[in-house]
């Protein structure tokens, strides 16, 4: 499914949509940037642009989130990253090995500024979205939990490049049952300008009763690409002001994410500018910790999005009250803007 605009004049710069194709017959496009396909394997896949999640799809066939380029494409492994780009836009992958289990922080805080320094060598304005997807995310108690750990690990990387909290992307960060953690990201050469969700309190501000390091991510993401606008939403849950809303009560922390996602989108006009309508959603990708809540999910999301394709993957939300979290990606349509837009 591609999101590029019918009537437009502009070539977008990067596109993304969901095939359930198989994956050599995607990459044998040159303008594939990266390919994320579904699945219960973590690892990359023998193509540097194609990578395996560790999430399984959990409504119909294994799927494959495309990334297409205006152009062709280039790409190679550099250590232990795999990288392409083309044109101002660079996708760059690692997975990391966390045994023994008492160097996870550290193998996160290495693979993180090794992907940071990578970037920053390779001369991106800015990182546009990150995407973390770790093993047994919830594992462990207390300030031991996997996800607490990942938390204290990023930062670290993030202080040591120079980040402060105002220059923290749009992220997810998600659960599986494999082996070994991927993170991957997008990195732009044009500007990009972050924005939070009014109705939460940052990310970054979560006070200490949720971990030692508060998760370091941006609401959303807007990069303006020559001409165009597009939006990288985080991945948004039931969760207002710092609390959990609906602890157990799926129709409930249905209800409050998508009211979340709107508000985020909502704050996005406005920022871009103080007339403009919102964004408009193209993509959604929607994370649930038990398979067995897909028809209530894809029945509320499809109501609220219609027509808008949808990825739905089993994965185990960071905090163990959340039932369900929803990525987007966005766009100001033409009229709206004047321009061409990227999905
Ligand atoms: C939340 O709003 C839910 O640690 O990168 C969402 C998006 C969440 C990203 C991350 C965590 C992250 O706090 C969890």
């Amino acid at each position: 499914m591609s999101l590029t605009e019918p009537a437009l004049h502009h070539r977008p710069t990067l596109e993304c949509g969901y095939s359930t194709r198989p994956a050599a017959e995607l990459l044998a496009r040159d303008d594939v940037l990266a390919l994320v396909s579904s699945g219960s394997g973590c690892r990359p896949g023998s193509d540097p642009r194609h990578y395996h999640c560790g999430l399984p799809s959990i409504a119909g066939a294994p799927l494959h989130e495309v990334w297409h380029a205006g152009g062709p494409v280039t790409a190679g492994r550099d250590g232990d990253i795999s990288w392409s780009c083309s044109e101002g836009v660079l996708f760059a992958a690692t997975w990391i090995d966390e045994h023994p289990p008492q160097r996870q922080e550290a193998a996160v805080h290495d693979a993180y500024r090794a992907l940071l320094q990578f970037v920053a060598r390779r001369q991106y304005n800015a990182i546009v979205r990150l995407w973390n997807y770790l093993p047994h995310i919830n594992q462990g108690e207390g300030d031991s939990e996997r996800y607490r750990r990942f938390c204290l690990g990023r930062q670290r990387a993030f202080n040591d490049l120079g980040f402060s909290a105002a220059s923290y992307p749009a992220a997810c960060a998600l659960g599986h049952q494999d082996s070994r953690s991927i993170i991957y990201l997008l990195a732009a050469r044009d500007p990009v300008t972050h924005i939070e969700n009014p109705l939460q309190q940052s990310a970054y501000h979560y006070p200490r009763q949720y971990g030692p390091a508060s998760p370091s991510f941006a609401r959303a993401t807007r990069v303006d690409w020559a001409g165009s606008s597009a939006v990288f939403v985080s991945g948004t849950a039931s969760i207002l002001g710092h609390e959990t809303r609906h602890a157990g009560n799926l129709a409930g922390q249905l209800q409050t994410t998508l009211g979340n996602l709107d508000a985020v989108l909502a704050r996005c006009g406005e920022q871009a500018g103080p007339h403009l309508p919102p964004p408009r959603m193209n993509l959604l990708k929607v994370y649930l910790r038990h398979a067995s809540d897909l028809a209530a999910v894809r029945d509320a999301v499809q109501r609220h999005f219609p027509q808008v394709p949808a990825a739905y993957l089993r994965g185990d939300i960071c905090r163990r009250d959340l039932l369900v979290e929803i990525d987007g990606l966005a766009s100001f349509t033409a009229c709206e803007q004047g321009a061409a837009i990227a999905g």
